[in-house]
């Protein structure tokens, strides 16, 4: 495995526990955890070096009562850039929402407060997102004279579909609690805390295999982008792969011999 050290990054607070969780909070709360170049390329290290690192899941959160409020609208404004440099930045957060969600390592989302804009379409790149009672999402770009450039187009639309998203962006309609849930924004939403929730989902997908995370957690993002007969050709690959992997015969055997836990109905 490669290193990864918690100091080299600044913007972001990263904190690996003992299970092989790391928790990584956007910790700019004075700016509301907008983004900025310097976080966006600390988020491409971090998600580019994980999968290599031995980290089996990731909380991802925000420091203080928002998780986070989107591209850094001051930095954008202060660069005056050109429409070359802004697709460059464009290409840097494909990078980091891309490593994010195809790296093969799973990625929790708490969130509270506002997620929105560039906060929700990095929030969208996690594999599970969770809510607390405060957070809410919007796509405010419109409002702004903007345009979403860190992928909402294809995973906001993919999560809430095209005609809510383009809603979202004319209007600037907020979705919170029960109906961000019903709609797919979240699929978690809890009275406490967020934060705790997301643990408690990451060390149990940390349980899992690395494999068959690594599977779960890029195999099914890239089916999505093939025609079903090359996805039905590619899960037969990944299967072969990840069935019958070394590490998965104990846990075979546990079932055999019934010392494995059955699947039950929720009480
Ligand atoms: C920021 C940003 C930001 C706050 N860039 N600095 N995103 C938006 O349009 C959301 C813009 N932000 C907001 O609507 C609000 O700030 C919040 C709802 C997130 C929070 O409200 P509030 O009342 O708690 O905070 P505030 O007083 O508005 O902001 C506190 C500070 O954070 C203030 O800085 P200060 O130095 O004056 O204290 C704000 O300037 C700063 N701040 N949000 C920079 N976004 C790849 S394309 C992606 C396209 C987009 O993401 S467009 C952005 C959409």
């Amino acid at each position: 495995p490669v290193t990864l050290d918690p100091a080299r990054f600044t913007n972001l607070r990263i904190d690996p526990h003992d299970d092989g969780v790391w928790v990584v909070t956007l910790n700019r709360p004075h700016k509301r955890n907008a983004l900025d170049i310097d976080t966006i390329e600390e988020l491409v290290d971090f998600f580019s070096t994980a999968p290599r690192a031995d980290v089996r899941a990731v909380v991802l959160a925000g420091a203080g009562d928002h998780f986070c409020a989107g591209l850094d609208l001051i930095e954008h404004h202060d660069a005056d850039r050109s429409p070359a440099d802004f697709m460059q930045v464009c290409l840097r957060w494909h990078e980091a929402f891309n490593k994010m969600e195809y790296g093969g390592v799973p990625v929790i989302a708490a969130l509270q407060g506002a997620v929105v804009g560039g906060g929700l379409e990095l929030a969208s790149a996690a594999h599970i997102r969770v809510i607390d009672n405060s957070a809410y999402f919007a796509l405010p770009e419109g409002q702004r004279g903007l345009f979403t450039g860190g992928g909402a187009t294809i995973r906001v639309a993919d999560l809430v579909g095209k005609a809510r998203m383009i809603d979202m962006m004319l209007t600037g309609r907020v979705y919170q609690g029960q109906e961000a849930v019903e709609l797919g924004l979240a699929q978690y939403r809890v009275d406490g805390s967020s934060f705790d929730k997301a643990l408690e989902l990451a060390q149990q997908a940390a349980c899992n295999l690395p494999l068959t995370n690594f599977a779960i957690c890029s195999a099914i993002s890239h089916m999505q982008n093939m025609s079903a007969l090359d996805a039905a050709y590619a899960e037969a690959v990944v299967a072969g792969v990840v069935n019958t992997q070394h590490d998965a015969r104990a846990r075979l055997a546990a079932f055999a011999d019934k010392s494995a836990a059955r699947v039950r109905p929720n009480k």
